[in-house]
């Protein structure tokens, strides 16, 4: 059955919790507070695995919260309607979610000291990890075939707009003290530097102890066991556990296992195209686009 996706400002959203009110309302009269800390992301970059760092950290490595409450009450979706209710009434200092855009963000956070992490990931493992996620989710077109849903990515006719947009948006903010960039791939190589980091960042030093710990209980196996996080307690109607798994693998360099040869060609030609200004700063540029498909014969 054909998915009816929200519109709002030129964007599709996935149905059911976001809503042209509830986007409207974050993006013109959600009350930004000067302790919040933003978690932005496209989706599929480390949206969850961040949630899990960002609580562990706040809780100074102690990993009661994240296994008792659900993440979308520790870092609620502020865009949609249930999220918002939350986010109302979490004490300060919040951890709040989003995939927003940087033209429709809050247009309060613009004026207030509050801060922001934003989670890049390699475009192709994003892109990969988007492909098997429409699949379980009820709320997104399931995909005609693996080569139609790159080209609507690169196209960025997929939910939460273009990769290359969102990134270049909020790439503009680079530089400012209230907002750190991280990568998936940072984190992925050195995770313990990067709960330092981020720690540092959002004003809550750790001793290495509990950096030993937001480390562990935020790991791939410990986030798959974890019910509060590993999205097993969706509704049946909302994401399909029979099709996939949300913690699908998390690695980094999955693509090589889905793109043919050509669809890594077609893919480098339109990256170095819309890139332009930005390239060569980001990790997963440092192993180049090399033609070493796994799929093809
Ligand atoms: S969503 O739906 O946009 O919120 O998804 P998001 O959380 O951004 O991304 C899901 C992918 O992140 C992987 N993930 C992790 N990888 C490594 N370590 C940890 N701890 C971790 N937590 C989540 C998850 O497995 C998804 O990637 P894929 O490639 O599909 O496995």
């Amino acid at each position: 059955m054909a998915v009816q996706y929200v519109q709002y400002k030129g964007i599709k959203f996935p149905p059911g919790y976001n809503t042209v009110e509830s986007l409207c309302f974050a993006e013109n009269e959600f009350q930004v507070r000067d302790d919040d800390i933003f978690n932005i992301t496209y989706p599929k970059s480390g949206t969850v695995w961040m949630i899990e760092i960002l609580s562990l950290i706040l809780n100074g490595g102690n990993p009661t919260w994240n296994q008792h409450v659900l993440n979308s009450l520790r870092a609620p979706w502020f865009t949609t309607q249930l999220g918002l209710e939350t986010a109302h009434n979490l004490p300060s200092p919040r951890l709040l979610t989003c995939h927003l855009p940087i033209q429709i963000f809050p247009k309060a956070f613009f004026s207030s000291k509050a801060k922001v992490i934003y989670t890049l990931r390699d475009p192709r493992d994003v892109l990969v990890s988007y492909y098997h996620f429409s699949k379980m989710c009820t709320c997104f077109e399931d995909p005609k075939s693996f080569n139609h849903f790159l080209e609507s990515f690169l196209n960025g006719d997929v939910c939460f707009g273009s990769w290359f947009d969102h990134i270049m948006g909020w790439m503009k903010l680079k530089g400012k003290s209230n907002i750190f960039f991280i990568s998936y791939e940072q984190l992925k190589q050195d995770p313990w530097g990067s709960v330092e980091s981020l720690s540092h960042f959002i004003g809550k030093e750790l001793d290495e102890a509990a950096i030993t710990s937001v480390v562990e209980n935020a790991s791939f196996d410990a986030m798959r066991k974890n019910s509060m996080c590993n999205s097993t307690m969706l509704p049946r109607e909302f994401m399909d556990q029979g099709k996939g798994t949300f913690l699908r693998k998390g690695i980094c360099g999955d693509w090589k296992t889905h793109f043919t040869v050509a669809e890594s060609e077609y893919f480098d030609k339109i990256y170095q195209e819309k890139m332009q200004g930005l390239k060569g700063i980001f990790p997963w540029e440092q192993t180049g686009l090399e033609s070493n498909s796994e799929r093809d014969p």
